[in-house]
């Protein structure tokens, strides 16, 4: 009885899932800052624009899209895969980035 206790715990360490990190992604002028960012599965991306014209984040996949952000507006996404997420903005297509996530 007295090692159950221990064992338990332990198993209750390993159900807790790591801290998810939030990285930000800046729309500046028509590039997004940083242009790639590195990722653990699990953690969200919020993308903010500061930018007067409107823009998107969105997965060439379909994985994801933040949709239309006005200046001020942010979209979080959060990653579930493993594996790059190459995304554009459908407003200004020279826009790029991506998201590589381990
Ligand atoms: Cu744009």
């Amino acid at each position: 009885m007295l090692r159950a206790i221990p064992f338990a715990a332990a198993l209750a360490l390993l159900s807790v899932p790591a801290l998810a990190a939030d990285h930000a992604v800046e729309i500046r002028g028509t590039s997004f800052e940083p242009d790639v960012v590195a990722v653990a599965v699990g953690d969200t991306v919020t993308f903010v624009n500061t930018n007067r014209a409107v823009h998107t984040a969105t997965a060439d996949d379909g994985s994801f899209d933040t949709g239309r952000l006005k200046m001020g507006e942010t979209a979080t996404v959060t990653v579930e895969s493993a594996g790059t997420a190459t995304f554009k903005c459908t407003v200004h297509p020279g826009m790029r980035g991506r998201i590589e996530a381990k």
